[in-house]
């Protein structure tokens, strides 16, 4: 999967480039291709913002900068382009999921007060939150959409700890204990020591059961 992200801020995404994605980027499973919308300025101050219409607080990203930088990219015709924004539709699982099948998708970074509303119109494809709180720009949102995604991109991560996990069944996932057997005069559950892994497998559900309706009684 290729993802492709229009910033102010492209040196924000330097760490994601490592652990987890610096793997898939070996392996080619995954790019991460960043944008700076500021080099597509033609302003002789790299300007890429300006004063509101109508008046109000803060500056609003101009549209024919990010309309030029959107159209730098070259393999966008089977790409979904998403805009970050505490008015999108809220990130869950699912979505995350649905994201993960895409071959491209493009990332839209706003700051400030915003982006101007008609190339928003014209390019985006999709508004997403990461949740209902306002950031000071869209990086972050990104970089967890980003980390999301890619864990169920083929290859990525073993079958293994993405099928399991919590939500992928709407359920919370099962406590889990190592060494040393005895901690602070706490056991690790017998069960898990006994090695029958039919009984194993039911403790284990019925916790998932039972931290859900504790922790999560609406994902029931
Ligand atoms: C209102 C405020 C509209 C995503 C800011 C647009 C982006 C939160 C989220 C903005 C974001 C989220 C400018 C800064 C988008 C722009 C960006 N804040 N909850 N802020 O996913």
């Amino acid at each position: 999967m290729q993802f492709y992200v229009l910033t102010l801020f492209p040196e924000m995404f330097e760490p994601i480039k490592q652990s987890i994605l610096a793997r898939a980027s070996e392996k080619g499973l995954i790019d991460i291709n960043l944008i700076n919308i500021r080099d597509f300025s033609k302003n002789k101050h790299k300007k890429v913002d300006d004063t509101p219409y109508g008046g109000g607080a803060g500056m609003v990203i101009r549209p024919d900068v990010v309309y030029d930088a959107y159209s730098s990219i070259k393999n966008k015709e089977n790409a979904k382009v998403i805009y970050l924004s505490p008015q999108g539709k809220k990130l869950n699982q699912k979505k995350v999921i649905e994201l993960s099948k895409k071959e491209n998708l493009i990332l839209i970074c706003g700051h400030y007060e915003g982006i101007d509303q008609r190339v928003l119109d014209e390019i985006v494809d999709e508004e997403i939150s990461i949740g209902d709180y306002v950031l000071t720009g869209g990086e972050l949102p990104a970089m967890v959409l980003i980390d999301s995604v890619s864990r169920y991109v083929d290859g990525v991560l073993t079958q293994d700890s993405t099928k399991e996990e919590s939500f992928a069944n709407n359920l919370l996932e099962y406590p889990q204990y190592t060494r040393p057997e005895e901690f602070r005069g706490q056991k690790v559950p017998e069960v898990l020591i006994s090695g029958h892994h039919e009984n194993i497998r039911k403790w284990r559900e019925e916790k998932s059961l039972e931290i859900t309706k504790m922790k999560r009684p609406d994902l029931l």
